[in-house]
């Protein structure tokens, strides 16, 4: 006969893949996983991630529980194998030890219950079973998930489901795509949004058309990132466009997209597209002077792939490959956010574009950090974005393709600029 009631094996896990140690859903996953693994009778489990890192879960099981509370920035779990009748908990430990990639661990193994000291007292618990079968909780299963993107002073979280669809790293970075409550699908890279189904349109439509409009008749143009499809998406709506070459480092950001993310990536088959999976600061150091109506600079966040295109050498090579009138558009961080690389990237365009050829247009988007974002001119040759004569046609193309952000309004309300950004980049 036992001697006690239950077991309870008390486990260090170190030296975990951090990113398992932050991902809640695989998390769950696996510690459902181990209770099953050894033959346990799942009840429920209940899951939640914290902001910014650490995941914190039980699985009761008809023998008991598991429990888990990680540290993903130390690699570490603590983990409670707490058991009773047969079940050997240590088949889920050997099984938990494999899915964390633990490089390191202990455990401590306990008797609960010691039958030497319990007294066993008959009661009737027919009454008690009653009142439980009267209560019913209607968040029966939880599970409470954010995904933070954030500076070190300033974040923005989004609930996401903890459905992840796609989650690879490439040679570059991290690709994932998570589901959220609030803005659908969302293409993360690294710890960044990028762009989600339900609010991708302000950043499309505002990366494209202000400048489309401004030159009336581009042809050829060139993008520079935009590895989601948004972007070329709205430029090919354009009639008089006759070509669009695009250069995405990631071809794993393309096949994701492609996949998870139609609506957005919905142009890749489109014929007057040429799609170069490679670098494009490589492509512009040699591409052909006075070639392109219009570049777009769709990069990420300067920190990874996209750190070099802030750089002064890469906007000189834009300005080299542009037309005689031409205009650069280039994802321009936010005045809020990263206001350093803000106005660097002003200073850079001022100096190589002319003080009065550098525009900012600002615009709002839900899903960035502090929500106001930018895009950041550069004017060759005599091209004005807030003096436009195309009122009527843009309203015909508007009404037509059915935006939902950009406008005529707009065109010229986006380059409006508050008195702070003034005096950023004065
Ligand atoms: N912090 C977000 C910076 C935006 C980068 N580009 C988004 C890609 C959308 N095509």
């Amino acid at each position: 006969m036992s001697i006690a009631l239950g077991n309870h094996i008390l486990v260090e896990f170190m030296n975990c893949d951090p990113h398992i140690m932050n991902d809640v859903a695989a998390i769950e996953r696996d510690m459902v996983g181990a209770a099953q693994k050894a033959g346990a009778t799942v009840i429920n489990s209940t899951f939640h991630h914290f902001s910014p890192y650490g995941v914190s879960g039980v699985v009761v099981i008809q023998e008991s529980h598991l429990a888990i509370h990680t540290w993903p920035e130390y690699g570490y779990a603590a983990v409670d194998l707490f058991t009773c009748g047969e079940m050997d908990a240590w088949i889920s430990f050997d099984f938990l030890k494999e899915c964390f990639g633990a490089k390191s661990y202990s455990a401590i193994e306990l008797k609960r219950g010691s039958l030497n000291l319990l007294t066993r007292n008959n009661f009737d618990i027919s009454t008690m079973r009653q009142k439980a079968a009267e209560w019913r909780n209607p968040e029966f299963y939880t599970r409470n998930v954010w995904f933070t993107d954030k500076d070190a002073d300033q974040a923005l979280s989004l609930r996401f489901t903890g459905e992840v669809f796609f989650d690879v790293q490439s040679p570059f970075q991290r690709v994932r795509i998570l589901e959220s409550y609030k803005y659908g699908k969302m293409l993360a890279l690294d710890d960044m949004v990028m762009t989600t189904e339900q609010d991708e349109f302000h950043y499309h439509e505002m990366i494209s058309h202000p400048a489309m409009f401004t030159l009336e008749n581009a042809k050829n143009i060139l993008v520079i990132g935009g590895g989601d499809g948004g972007t070329v998406r709205e430029i090919l709506r354009h009639e008089s466009v006759e070509k669009v070459t695009m250069v995405e480092i990631d071809g794993v950001v393309i096949d994701a997209c492609k996949e998870f993310l139609p609506t957005i990536a919905a142009a890749f088959d489109n014929p007057k597209l040429e799609l170069i999976v490679g670098d494009g600061i490589d492509f512009l150091k040699s591409a052909k002077a006075n070639s392109y109506d219009l570049i777009i600079v769709d990069g990420s966040d300067p920190v990874g792939p996209a750190e070099g295109l802030f750089s002064v050498e890469f906007y000189t090579n834009c300005r080299n490959a542009l037309k005689e009138t031409g205009m650069l558009v280039a994802q321009g961080e936010s005045p809020k956010f990263n206001e350093k690389a803000f106005i660097e990237l002003n200073y850079t365009l001022q100096g190589i574009f002319g003080k009065d050829k550098a525009p900012v247009s600002l615009f709002f988007v839900p899903t960035y950090p502090s929500g106001m974002w930018s895009f950041q001119y550069g004017i060759k040759g005599d091209l004005n974005p807030k003096k436009i004569n195309s009122t009527e046609k843009i309203r015909a193309f508007v009404e037509e393709k059915g935006l939902r952000y950009y406008n005529d309004e707009v065109q010229i309300g986006s380059f409006a600029t508050p008195n702070f950004v003034k005096s950023l980049i004065k």
